[in-house]
């Protein structure tokens, strides 16, 4: 079952598009193609929000945050907020400290109204996003048309996302959704249990400009045992600029029914499993709130939610051995993403 509302933000008519399935309540609506609940059961059934929600649509306008939206045409930082392709130069936005580019800048596909289509079948409802990016809007090169898809099944979110381009460009696209599996934000995320399938990262410089491939083993960020988030976000972390973990992690695998990621809440047994075609995930425990009120009027807190950022190396266009999220003329990029939800034993 499913149902459209229109609401506003500010003086903009958007769609909320809700389903219900038996195990899974989900809504998102078309500005940036945004996530607003993810309702799952717990251990005894009880079924809670499980990403963060603001209270007002408003602070969805604009949102620094990026709170569950689609981001692109490209994700992360990108150095200097500039990239050569065959000959040309190009400038983006420089919108992180007025230096370089982030989350695709002002005019992030997180901002815009997508066009929508939706499709219920018996086993899965898919909500179909489409946006046409023409090559005067934004300063990234060419027409790009973007179709993102979320399938919703009785216990997963499943997103494909899709790119063309007539013109060589750049593009890697990522969901911004900040989990927390407490329900309903009752406890922060550091009394979660992480695991990553990965033993490489990439570190970051003072301006949180990835830069070199280096090994987790050791840091803060080895989370191949699963590992209490808490007892890796030590006095020491907290210091360092990020204020946390704001990393892209290297998978291991690079194969789709591999978990590459899992995140579990000891207390409710709910558990989310991430799947992903991409090579890396940026994992951001949400270092730096930004004030607004959550649903019910709730405060928001750091640590509150964790985002799975799968994606292209953030400014791998810099960085010597990553992929460099080029597509070219003509090229079909496709990627998917799968957040599986489970109640633990
Ligand atoms: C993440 C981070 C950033 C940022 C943002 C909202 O992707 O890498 O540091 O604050 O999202």
């Amino acid at each position: 079952m499913y149902s459209i509302t229109k609401q506003f933000i500010n003086d903009l008519e958007v769609s909320i598009i809700s389903v219900k399935r038996d195990l899974i309540q989900f809504s998102c609506m078309n500005y940036g193609a945004t996530i607003l609940d993810i309702i799952v059961p717990d251990k005894n059934g009880i079924m809670e929000n499980v990403v963060m929600k603001y209270h007002d649509l408003n602070s969805y306008d604009h949102d620094e945050m990026y709170l569950n939206a689609i981001i692109g045409p490209t994700s992360g930082r990108i150095k200097d907020a500039e990239f050569t392709l065959g000959k040309t130069n190009y400038s983006l936005d420089k919108n992180f400290i007025h230096t370089h580019n982030i989350h695709g800048g002002e005019e992030s596909f997180a901002f815009q109204l997508f066009e929508y289509q939706v499709e219920e079948l018996d086993e899965e409802t898919n909500i179909i996003f489409t946006f046409f990016k023409d090559a005067n809007y934004s300063r990234y090169p060419g027409d790009q048309n973007i179709k993102i898809t979320y399938k919703i099944t009785d216990t997963a979110l499943e997103i494909d996302f899709f790119g063309t381009t007539n013109q060589d460009t750049l593009l890697n696209m990522t969901n911004h959704a900040y989990f927390n599996l407490s329900g309903n934000m009752k406890k922060s995320i550091l009394d979660h249990v992480l695991y990553v399938n990965a033993s490489r990262y990439l570190s970051l410089d003072s301006e949180f400009i990835p830069t070199d491939l280096v090994s987790t083993k050791n840091t803060f960020l080895d989370f191949l045992t699963p590992t209490l988030i808490k007892d890796n976000m030590t006095a020491e972390v907290r210091k360092l600029p990020t204020k946390g973990i704001d990393h892209p992690f290297i998978l291991d695998d690079s194969d789709y029914t591999v978990v590459q990621a899992k995140l579990t809440d000891e207390q409710s047994k709910r558990s989310l499993s991430v799947y992903t075609t991409y090579p890396s995930i940026v994992i951001y425990t949400h270092n730096f709130p930004d004030g607004l009120k959550l649903e019910h009027n709730m405060p928001q807190v750091s640590q509150m939610g964790i985002c799975f950022e799968t994606q292209f190396e953030p400014n791998g266009i810099h960085v010597p051995n990553a992929h460099q999220a080029i597509l070219l003329k003509d090229q079909v990029y496709h990627q998917k993403t799968l957040y599986q939800f489970s109640v633990e034993e």
